[in-house]
């Protein structure tokens, strides 16, 4: 069984964010401008604060590949802070506090601080805050623009949108994927219904005057997964569970759901699940009648649509901030006030992605995995063509 793994480091104003990702196998190829894309793309989205006008992200590969290709090496990838400029002193490796530093002993509610703070014994809540903040998610999408790279040598497909803001809800339509993503796309919120985009414009603007901060729903459709990525056989290796991890451990996201969700609470079976056809016509054969699951069930691919939605929480930081406690004086205080973003939902759409991406990567080189991508393409194959058969047995 080969595993595919990665692991981030860096503070959001040190001087990078670091990704490294093992077990890749030899022979993919790179593109950095692809990479480079995607981390642009989460930088993007009405509702950002000024360190986006700071930073231009760009990836920097610094091990693992050569001539544009993978080696099947760890892939080490970098991606500067150019705020790093600013904080040099405050965020020294080596030495310090320096002369003018001041503390932050204000936790946000909501925020990290104040429970990390205790849990690591940290006095200056800096250290906390620093590697909770969600740049590290551009690490994360680094490594999901590469994963999306292997996956879409197998015709696997993963989109991201934004589908509320605020309470303001984009309709659904009966447009196709490819008609969602190009228009969620040229949205500023990353939205699908133009209609709605103004609606949620102005909500951001509304709570950026009232010094508040906005949360909402994400979408992420994973297309062309074939049935029986993930396993019933064991709770940690259900694809929904590693998913659902996946994305919980999004800064900010609060809870996840797939399919129908929770309006399974809300219906009777025969309403909740989706039924089964054959047609050899179709790519797997089998087929489902509708897709309320959400594309897996027993912990498996189906081979329909994996279709989840997750909630990201408005961010803690707050122009208009909550009451809290000087955690040196114990006096009462309003948090402290932090430059920060209003509403992050169109980013967390591409983050989503990114580590739906790699889960999807993660279950396709664990059944499929080889050192190169020939093996892999060819343990790939053989089981597309095991699953014609099992469709045709009996026939
Ligand atoms: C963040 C606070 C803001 C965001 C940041 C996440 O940064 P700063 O404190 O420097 O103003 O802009 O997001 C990013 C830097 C990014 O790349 O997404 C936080 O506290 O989580």
């Amino acid at each position: 069984m080969s595993t595919l793994r990665y692991l981030t480091a860096g503070e959001s104003h040190g001087p990078q964010v670091t990704a490294i990702l093992e077990g890749l196998p030899a022979g993919l190829e790179i593109s950095k401008a692809d990479i480079d894309l995607e981390l642009k793309r989460r930088q993007a989205g009405y509702g950002r604060g000024g360190r986006m006008k700071i930073e231009s992200d760009e990836v920097d590969v610094v091990s693992g590949l050569r001539f544009g290709r993978t080696l099947g090496s760890p892939l080490a990838m970098v991606v500067r802070n150019r705020d790093w400029e600013n904080w040099k002193d405050e965020m020294d490796p080596y030495q310090g506090p320096p002369p003018r530093h001041r503390a932050f002993t204000r936790p946000r509610p909501g925020h990290a601080d104040l429970a990390g703070g205790m849990k690591y014994g940290h006095e200056d809540l800096r250290n906390v805050l620093e590697r909770a903040s969600a740049r590290e998610t551009a690490a994360r999408v680094a490594v999901g623009a590469v994963v999306r790279q292997l996956l879409a040598r197998f015709g696997i497909d993963v989109l991201g949108c934004v589908v509320e803001i605020g309470g303001e809800r984009a309709r659904d339509g009966q447009m196709t994927p490819a008609e969602r993503r190009t228009r969620a796309e040229a949205s500023e919120v990353r939205v699908y219904d133009a209609e709605v985009e103004g609606a949620i414009k102005a909500k951001i603007d509304e709570a950026r005057r009232k010094g508040e901060t906005l949360g909402g729903v994400f979408e992420v459709v994973v297309l062309g997964a074939p049935p029986g990525l993930g396993s019933h056989v064991h709770w940690d290796r259900k694809l929904d569970a590693r998913i659902a991890l996946a994305l919980l451990s999004i800064q900010a996201v609060k809870g996840v759901e797939f399919g129908l969700g929770f309006d399974c609470a809300r219906r009777p079976g025969s309403e909740v699940h989706d039924e089964i056809g054959y047609d050899p016509g179709r790519p797997w054969g089998f087929f489902r009648t509708t897709n309320r699951g959400g594309g897996i069930e027993g912990g498996m691919s189906t081979g329909e649509e994996i279709v989840v939605r997750g909630v990201m929480k408005p961010l803690s930081t707050l122009m208009k901030p909550l009451a809290s406690v000087d955690i040196r004086t114990k006096e009462p205080f309003r948090a402290q006030v932090e430059r920060s973003d209003v509403c992050a939902v169109p980013a967390a759409a591409v983050v989503a992605e990114a580590v739906v991406a790699f889960e999807v990567a993660a279950a396709f080189v664990e059944k499929f995995g080889g050192d190169s991508m020939e093996e892999i393409g060819r343990n790939y194959e053989g089981y597309r063509k095991a699953l014609r058969e099992y469709g045709l047995k009996g026939a």
